[in-house]
């Protein structure tokens, strides 16, 4: 039976760079979820006869929340409903589903790299009918719709078994629980060459992947182990926990420093890879070699065609602004478009639907293309894969030889964290005011050329974004980068993206700290971090 629940609204519940993410204890608040899912349903066009994808990436809170929302679907005249067996879709496996299926969008419950469990992270996520994140006018609207929610419907039904594949009901709506890896794996096979990367196997390449207990575990073992071949054990934490054991789930130098440490030390495997709570970010580390993930987008852009799915090439590249110029330097050569876009998968989603870009990336270690409308750890990882067994090079051969070509991008990301969130305010609006007067300047040898806040103008639907970042450009071609993200639960975090391009006849060998010495100086001069943040050192470097 239909029940109305009266409830008010919470004001907090602006999605943010990828939806609504909170600690789980204000999400268990009464009404919270409830009123926050109901505002999504409130701004779906054609709910009656419409089929829901449903999954989340198995952290703590993961299970109750599907069952809400299946309710409030089926109570808001839902047809349908796809859910993830065991409640567990990865964030592009749920995208794939929304484009196979015909959804007409889909829920994804996940607070993607952040940590999981009872004191820690909760999120969701709502992808529209191309399988891409919810655009901002969209989450613009749900947010306008919590703050005057006045009632939710919901049934008064028990909860359906999860774990149980096949068909069940709920009130009039029809629920589907599949296996949630099998379509995903099919469209994997679709675009790269296996048995080229069998047979590289065959010939000795190893590799570890490190699912860092979260949803890509099962995932890279179907893929990795049981359809490439690669030995058992290949696939390390694979198991997905609520809590992924304990770890934080952000496939970066500090978490997955077991993995680096591995790729670092005498017997490391050839390839090692990581992937975040919901599967969407990658990690890519050679032996001996870490690649950036701004290096990594220019590689797999310079040798996707190298694999089947991309044999044609590319329309066009996009990249988020933050991220380094490497791609740039790829698109040129190649003579298609480069699309400079605000930080947020969901500002690519028009430039893939339209044909505009076939491979989009971001410095946040997400990379993807228009298989789908979301990044994807694994494609990236089985993109690496399917060059390395063409090229039959080691990961560190082919950045370097990438480097000779293109010119290198030294680039590092700051990252401040758990900042108040006035002083991070004020930090950015102190800089803001001053852009006008930065050109000319001199900070040590480097000089201001041009300095902005970035702002987006979408080329499909020409909506305009603002504010996405202040921009620092320098007359050597450095740049320096200064946002808040999006994506924290606690106080602010301020980013610091810094990067200096030397050609590709110049010094490619440079530490990074040599490389990007002056420009850190510059950072903290120009926004004066110290005595406005307290802060000499970043939290976290990648
Ligand atoms: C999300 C977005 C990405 C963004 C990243 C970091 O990734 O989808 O587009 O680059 O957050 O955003 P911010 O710098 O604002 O924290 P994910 O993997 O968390 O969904």
């Amino acid at each position: 039976m239909i029940i109305t629940i009266p409830t008010t609204p919470y004001s907090d519940q602006r999605p943010g760079t990828s939806g609504l993410r909170k600690k789980v204890r204000l999400f268990q608040r009464p009404h919270y979820a409830a009123n926050f899912i109901q505002a999504v349903f409130d701004c779906v066009p054609g709910k009656p006869g419409a089929s829901l994808v449903v999954g989340g990436d198995g952290r703590y809170f993961n299970r109750e929340a599907i069952q809400l929302a299946l309710r409030m679907a089926a109570a808001n005249g839902f047809a349908h409903a796809i859910v993830g067996c065991g409640g567990v879709l990865s964030t592009p496996a749920a995208s794939h589903l929304i484009r196979l299926r015909g959804a007409v969008g889909g829920l994804i419950f996940s607070a993607s790299h952040n940590p999981g469990g009872p004191d820690e992270d909760f999120g969701i996520k709502y992808n529209i009918a191309n399988g891409g994140p919810a655009p901002e006018t969209v989450t613009e609207a749900i947010f306008a719709r919590t703050q005057v929610i006045k009632q939710y419907a919901t049934l008064d039904t028990p909860d359906i078994d999860l774990d149980q594949r096949g068909a069940c009901r709920l009130g009039d709506m029809s629920v589907e629980i599949i296996d949630p890896v099998a379509d995903y794996a099919a469209l994997m096979e679709t675009l790269f060459d296996f048995a080229a990367i069998r047979a590289h196997r065959q010939s000795g390449f190893s590799l570890i992947f490190d699912a860092m207990h979260a949803v890509t575990g099962p995932y890279a073992i179907e893929i990795l182990q049981r359809r490439l071949g690669f030995e058992n054990g290949s696939v390390v934490n694979g198991v997905p926990l609520p809590d992924f054991g304990g770890g934080h789930p952000d496939p970066n130098l500090v978490n997955a420093r077991a993995l680096y440490e591995r790729m670092m030390a005498r017997g490391a495997p050839d390839f090692g890879a990581a992937s975040d709570g919901d599967g969407d970010r990658n990690l890519v580390i050679g032996r001996g070699r870490y690649v950036s993930p701004s290096d990594a987008l220019a590689i797999l852009a310079a040798n996707a065609h190298l694999a089947p799915g991309y044999a044609k090439g590319l329309a066009g590249i996009a990249r988020s602004m933050p991220t380094s110029a490497a791609a740039d330097h790829v698109a040129a050569a190649l003579e298609i478009a480069l699309y400079e876009t605000p930080t947020g998968w969901k500002f690519f989603g028009n430039l893939l639907d339209a044909g505009l870009a076939t491979i989009c990336g971001e410095e946040s270690a997400g990379a993807g293309s228009d298989h789908v409308r979301e990044k994807d750890g694994l494609w990236a990882v089985l993109l690496w894969l399917n060059i390395l067994a063409v090229r039959r090079l080691s990961v560190d051969a082919l950045i370097q030889d990438h480097w000779r070509r293109f010119g290198r991008n030294y680039y590092v990301r700051h990252d401040y964290e758990g900042i108040e969130s006035s002083q991070a305010e004020s930090l950015i609006q102190a800089l803001r005011a001053k852009l006008s007067s930065l050109p000319g300047q001199a900070f040590g040898s480097l000089i201001v050329k041009a300095a902005d806040d970035f702002a987006y103008t979408d080329p499909v639907d020409g909506s305009i974004s603002r504010n996405q970042g202040l921009r620092i450009l320098f007359t050597n071609g450095s740049r320096m980068v200064f946002r808040l993200s999006g994506t924290g639960t606690v106080g602010a975090t301020l980013r610091l993206y810094l990067e200096h391009y030397v050609a590709a006849d110049g010094d490619l060998a440079m530490s990074l700290s040599d490389a990007l010495a002056d420009l850190i100086a510059a950072a903290q001069a120009v926004a004066e971090l110290e005595s406005r943040i307290g802060r000499s050192q970043p939290d976290v470097v990648t």
